[in-house]
């Protein structure tokens, strides 16, 4: 990096840590955007006139509020949930709920910023925000689960809207919370609308948006290995995870001719040397999605598979990687030992789980490596189409939403590559993405002046 540009990140770095102080995961995020975007900033006036990028990383707004709910045993319990509404100039806000007891400020405000770009990267009209609570679901009963979304929702629902603000799932909320949650929308409000996306079938739901996080990672990392004349058939595959974005990861690489070796929870890995078949993955399927069991269970069906207790997969030489847990579960040193055993592509599923130092590696390394908020914008851009289905008031086929999606990650992988190709053909899927983001919101703010 230029030294201009380096002096130019860490005085915009340095009021950044000063205004959010203590707030490392939001640092982390917006730091690998700013070194990004700072180049183009620089060499165009108006957005540094505006002050775009400080704009950019400061919230529209953000809603904190208590949850109060009785357990089982007739206790009294308390937490605490977060909407931070961050940027709506191209859409309504839209981005997932998380239920998580590591869930921070810090943690929904990365969240909310990588939603704003990958939002714009999907090319429908959605703004970014995250959602989250520090309630764990782990261990808590179907009914306490219900009367959390319950509570939760009598406050949310007065900040929540179709044209304004549309929440989804994310870790710890999949199709039940999302259930629970739509049905206390509807009582409250006395209306039937897209007021969330991943809805059951039933109730308003797209066909492809369980699958589409999964899918669509899988679909990105197609299209880098087709422009370097390669594809997915017959590689090795890691992926980490065992839940919505891991599963249906597997399941695409699986039809594309991948044999897939590891799934992951935050208890261990399991590594599977005859590779991770259709039926396997449906077994799976059962143990995390119906009986919502802990992914060592796996050994028990299939003892020739090995349970790694406390262990991350990254060890385990393979020539594609699909990191789909959570944020920071991939550091250097384990991206350097995937490079020595010959990874030639990673596509993140997750959002930002891969660290600084790992991230540095694999750019350096010149390797495929796409980086969350255009591999993983799928699940959203589906999302988007939900949006439209209810606003229509029609159901899209299964085949008509995959082949959109499919289209949908076509097109951010091409614009990754109009703003991230390198003098020697390569593509910079970071620099890329962010600038790509950056270019259609950047616009949108400059048009509408001082707000
Ligand atoms: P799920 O709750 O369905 O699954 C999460 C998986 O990650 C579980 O296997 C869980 O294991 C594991 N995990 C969670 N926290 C940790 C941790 N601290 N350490 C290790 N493992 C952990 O969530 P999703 O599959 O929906 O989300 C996974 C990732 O994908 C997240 O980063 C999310 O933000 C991102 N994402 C999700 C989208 C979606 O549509 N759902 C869209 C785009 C991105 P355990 O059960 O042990 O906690
Ligand atoms: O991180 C994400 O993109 C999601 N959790 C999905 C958001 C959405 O609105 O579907």
């Amino acid at each position: 990096m230029p030294a201009a540009i380096k002096s130019e990140l860490n005085q915009f770095m340095k009021g950044l840590i000063r205004r959010n102080p203590g707030e490392l995961e939001f640092h982390q995020a917006v730091e690998e955007v700013a070194a990004s975007v700072l180049p183009y900033i620089l060499e165009n006036r108006k957005y540094r006139d505006a002050q775009i990028l400080e704009r950019m990383t400061e919230p529209d707004r953000i809603v904190i509020f208590r949850v109060t709910w009785e357990d089982d045993k007739g206790r009294v319990r308390a937490n605490r949930a977060w909407r931070v509404q961050f940027n709506n100039s191209i859409g309504p806000y839209k981005g997932g709920f998380r239920f998580h007891p590591s869930v921070t400020l810090s943690v929904l405000k990365f969240l909310g910023f990588e939603q704003v770009f990958k939002n714009s990267l999907t090319g429908l009209p959605m703004g970014g925000a995250k959602g989250g609570s520090n309630f764990n679901p782990k261990g808590k009963s179907e009914r306490e689960v219900m009367r959390y979304c319950q509570s939760l929702m009598i406050e949310l629902h007065r900040h929540i809207g179709e044209d304004t603000d549309v929440p989804a799932g994310d870790i710890g909320v999949g199709a039940r919370e999302i259930s629970f949650l739509f049905g206390q929308y509807k009582r409250l409000e006395n209306r039937f609308t897209g007021i969330l996306t991943g809805k059951g079938l039933s109730f308003g739901g797209s066909l492809v948006r369980k699958e589409a996080t999964g899918y669509g990672a899988v679909y990105f990392c197609q299209n880098m290995l087709e422009r370097n004349g390669d594809s997915l058939e017959g590689k090795n595959v890691a992926v980490s995870g065992s839940g919505n974005v891991a599963i249906y990861t597997v399941e695409k690489a699986l039809e594309l001719g991948a044999k897939v070796l590891t799934i992951s929870d935050s208890s261990g890995f399991i590594y599977d040397p005859d590779g991770i078949d259709a039926e396997k993955l449906e077994a799976i399927k059962d143990l995390k999605e119906v009986q919502r069991k802990r992914i060592h269970t796996y050994t028990n069906l299939f003892p020739k598979a090995e349970f790694h207790e406390g262990k991350r997969p990254w060890h385990v030489p393979c020539q594609i990687a699909f990191p789909c847990a959570t944020q920071n579960e991939l550091n250097e040193e384990e991206a350097k030992a995937l490079l020595s055993n010959g990874l030639m592509a990673i596509a993140e599923g997750a959002n930002m789980p891969t660290e600084p130092g790992g991230i540095r590696t694999f750019r350096d390394a010149g390797i495929l490596y796409a980086p969350g908020k255009a591999a993983n914008a799928g699940g959203v851009a589906v999302s988007g189409l939900e949006q439209s289905q209810n606003a229509l008031r029609l159901s899209w086929s299964r085949d008509e939403v995959d082949a959109k999606l499919k289209h949908i990650m076509r097109d951010i992988h091409e614009k990754c590559v109009l703003n991230g190709k390198q003098e020697d053909g390569t593509v910079d899927y970071v620099q890329g993405a962010n600038l790509s983001g950056f270019i259609k919101v950047a616009e949108a703010m400059l048009a509408y002046g001082v707000v």
